[in-house]
């Protein structure tokens, strides 16, 4: 393996493997990906992506074996390992939930003192319990969680939920949620010198694509009569770029606009009297 490249981890194959190497190539990093493949380096930058199991990915970040990884904020909680949450990466959304059958007596957390509880995430559960003070025994399964109080090895069960339906489909509901999460870059508190410079600039790359997935650019036409008002509408819009128009006493202003207030800033801006409102999409901000 070549010296001095920084190495990312991302997984080998699941639900994190598309949307990381999307992450990474959006930001430039170019690497040849195929079937079977464990390493890969970058042509772009001094990087190389290293394909493993995510369960893995929290320890070999802490033992320095790697510089940084993509795994899910649950396996980050679960392993417990000496590593930091760099940045959200906004995609793999779910949550750690406790669930029982439709018709179970256990209706809450407080329900739940005595009974079993199947997961294959115990020690985010057994914290959870613990500081909520409930006692109940935790029945480790690893896979098929769900189908644990069928086979009446559990009352309940603790297991990542994103649309449900694998709960529905098993007579099961939500009564509890542990924690929300999503995928997260991870790295280490500290890094050598060489490291952390190469650290940095991987980080600006991506976090351009970041930021700029969060936000849309927006172009509307304003009457010069109600400019201060319609900027006013958009939030964090410090000094949009106003250019007059040939048509007297109208103005075009362009700015940025969050992409999760972005329906409710546009409704508030066509009714102020912008007219013409374009978005479009940003492919980079570099703050
Ligand atoms: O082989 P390797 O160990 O690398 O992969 P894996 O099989 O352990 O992980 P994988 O690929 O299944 O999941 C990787 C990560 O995706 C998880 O650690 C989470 O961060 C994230 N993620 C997001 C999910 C889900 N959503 C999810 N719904 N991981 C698993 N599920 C499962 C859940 O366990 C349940 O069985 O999907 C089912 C529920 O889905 P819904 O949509 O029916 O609610
Ligand atoms: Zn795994």
């Amino acid at each position: 393996m070549a010296q001095n490249n920084l190495k990312i981890a991302i997984q080998k194959s699941g639900r994190l493997t598309e949307d990381s190497l999307d992450l990474l190539q959006k930001s430039g990093f170019d690497c040849e990906v195929y079937d079977g493949k464990l390493v890969s380096v970058c042509s772009t930058f001094p990087l190389e992506i290293l394909f493993l199991r995510d369960d893995d990915i929290p320890e070999y970040v802490q033992d320095g074996v790697c510089d940084a990884g993509i795994v899910g904020l649950n396996m980050v909680r679960e392993k417990n390992k000496n590593v930091k949450v760099l940045e959200k990466l906004g995609f793999a959304k779910c949550r750690l939930a406790i669930a029982v059958p439709n018709g179970s007596d256990i209706d809450s957390l407080a329900a739940l003192q005595g009974k079993r509880i199947a997961t294959s995430y115990s020690e985010s559960l057994k914290r959870y319990l613990l500081e909520k003070g409930i006692q109940a025994e935790i029945v480790i399964i690893r896979g098929s969680v769900e189908i644990a109080p069928r086979l009446n090895i559990a009352d309940a069960v603790c297991d990542l939920v994103s649309t449900g339906s694998t709960l529905k489909s098993n007579g099961l509901a939500v009564i509890d949620a542990v924690f929300e999460s999503e995928a997260v870059m991870i790295g280490r508190e500290k890094n050598n010198e060489d490291i952390s410079s190469l650290m940095n600039g991987f980080l600006m790359r991506a976090w351009a694509v970041l930021e700029a997935r969060r936000t849309k650019y927006i172009m509307l036409n304003a009457p010069q009569g109600k400019l201060q008002e319609i900027t006013a509408l958009i939030p964090g819009c410090k000094s949009p770029t106003v250019t007059p128009l040939c048509e007297e006493g109208w103005v075009s202003v362009q700015s940025v606009v969050s992409e999760d207030r972005f329906w409710e800033v546009v409704g508030n801006l066509k009714s102020a009297g912008a007219r013409d409102i374009l978005v479009l999409p940003i492919e980079k901000i570099v703050r």
